[in-house]
């Protein structure tokens, strides 16, 4: 079993409900189990501002599936959740699942880098990651509570 942390981000549509689907359609995956969710946050859009406020959350998780399974298996529930891929990566979107963490693995691939590339830098997984995971120490060794720290709120509060 591995423990892994997932962020949710959504702009689009109804952010609330598509993070509630989104929950419960990771628990329906294979030998999946939700352990926690963080409160759901209201953060700034990072990027182009010129769209909505984001829905933020970090969901924590225990599973048997692999990393590269566990990557096709959120991409699926995105795609059936009703995202649309643009071309623009920095643009809105309906609902979007980042594996942040898995156990203290470090992956470097074309497909899949984990830990997430931007995560020690954005408000908006750090503050719902350490509601839930307060000890956390990421597998560079740096803690969760140091690095929050250094990231201001950037006016994010409760959805
Ligand atoms: N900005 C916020 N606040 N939250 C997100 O989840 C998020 N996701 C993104 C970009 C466009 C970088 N901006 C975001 O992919």
């Amino acid at each position: 079993m591995a423990i892994v942390f997932i962020a949710l981000g959504a702009n689009l549509g109804d952010p609330s409900s598509q993070a509630n689907d989104a929950i419960e359609a990771i628990k329906t995956l294979t030998s999946t189990q939700v352990l926690q969710v963080s409160p759901f946050y209201r953060s700034k859009p990072l990027g182009p501002q010129d769209q909505p406020d984001y829905l933020n959350a970090v969901l924590k998780i225990e599973t048997t599936l692999l990393p590269l399974e566990l990557l096709s298996a959120v991409q699926e529930i995105e795609k059936n959740l009703g995202r649309v891929r643009k071309s623009n990566r920095w643009g809105p979107r309906t609902l979007d699942l980042d594996i942040l963490l898995y156990d203290d693995l470090i992956l470097t691939s074309e497909i899949l880098t984990i830990p997430h590339y931007d995560m020690k830098n954005r408000e908006f997984v750090l503050y719902p990651l350490f509601d839930i995971a307060p000890e956390l120490v990421l597998p560079d060794k740096q803690r969760i509570s140091d690095l929050l720290q250094k990231v201001p709120m950037n006016n994010m509060v409760r959805w």
